[in-house]
């Protein structure tokens, strides 16, 4: 593959959920070695360190939402980072928990707006993510980042979106756990829907090939956000919400690599990492070997 600019944002964002962790997420992917992966692999990598989002009035604790101003706050920082990374090179955002992604993706959807180019999303997830602020149970914004970015209502004190991302634009894969409320919702989208029934009769290369071909034939943009929950948890325990039946090893080096040999991926999230929660650091290190695979690593010289 051709070698990249790898920018690696650390977003210890730990605002969209109440169990506290995500934000030694960052640190963890660099002590797993991701910056030497890459280097490895020839790309030139620079790290931005880790942000801190914007000014904000601190949270009270009232209302149903937990911790929206900081979760605004994170927005409105990881936008502007997101659109500046993009102009210079591929952003790699470092989790975090899955609410860094309505600032990365709104970001990305920017930038790809201001070159006129569609912008796409594989979102890697059990869950759906598609609640608004009005509809969500639980309160937590991690479960809303593709309701914001795809337009809903309901994401008032929110930055305005100013490019929604097309539902026929957006994949996901991986799902398990859909709320009542966001099965509905999603039922009238043309989000595309892979759950892990489909992956276990079809496999996993036949529903993104065919998601790859629509972006390369729109000459689009494709944003990847990978949350660890995506995998199953016997080999990435290191997440809040555990959901099991996820995707094996296997499954997730095959998806890297298709995406990988596409040559479309212009933007990635590492999210929902929890460090706290690891053991020895072995999920850490898959999502390390993951990234990896996406950015060219092969065990094995294919024959052409
Ligand atoms: N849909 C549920 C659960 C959830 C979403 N994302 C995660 N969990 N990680 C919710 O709280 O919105
Ligand atoms: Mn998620
Ligand atoms: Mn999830």
């Amino acid at each position: 593959m051709t070698h990249k600019t790898c920018i690696l944002i650390g977003a210890p964002v730990d605002s969209g959920k109440e169990r506290r962790g995500c934000l030694m997420g960052p640190d963890a992917y660099r002590t797993a070695g991701l910056a030497e992966a890459l280097t490895d692999l020839g790309h030139r990598v620079q790290d931005m360190g880790n942000l801190s989002p914007a000014a904000h009035t601190p949270d009270t604790g009232e209302g149903t939402l937990y911790r929206p101003n900081e979760t605004i706050a994170w927005t409105h920082r990881l936008i502007r980072v997101a659109e500046d990374a993009m102009a210079r090179g591929m952003p790699i955002f470092l989790g975090g928990d899955h609410a860094l992604s309505l600032g990365s993706v709104a970001g990305v959807a920017n930038h790809a707006a201001a070159r006129e180019r569609p912008q796409f999303v594989l979102w890697l997830d059990a869950h759906s993510d598609f609640h608004t602020p009005e509809s969500t149970a639980s309160g937590n914004l991690h479960g809303t980042p593709l309701g914001y970015v795809t337009g809903r209502a309901g994401f008032g004190g929110f930055p305005a979106i100013t490019n929604p991302i097309p539902q026929e634009n957006i994949c996901i894969i991986g799902l398990r756990s859909v709320d009542a409320a966001e099965r509905q919702a999603l039922q009238d989208t043309a989000i595309s829907r892979h759950d892990m029934r489909e992956i276990d009769e079809t496999g996993i290369a036949k529903p993104l090939a065919a998601f790859l071909d629509r972006v390369a034939a729109a000459n689009g943009l494709l944003h990847v956000s990978l949350d660890v929950d995506f995998l199953d948890p016997m080999i990435a325990p290191a997440v809040g919400t555990t959901v099991p039946g996820g995707a094996t090893i296997r499954e997730g080096h095959l998806a890297m690599e298709m995406i990988c040999d596409s040559g479309l991926m212009s933007s990635l999230d590492l999210v929902e990492l929890n460090p706290f929660l690891d053991d020895r650091g072995k999920t850490a290190q898959v999502m390390v070997d993951l990234a990896a695979s996406a950015l060219g690593r092969r065990v094995f010289d294919r024959p052409t």
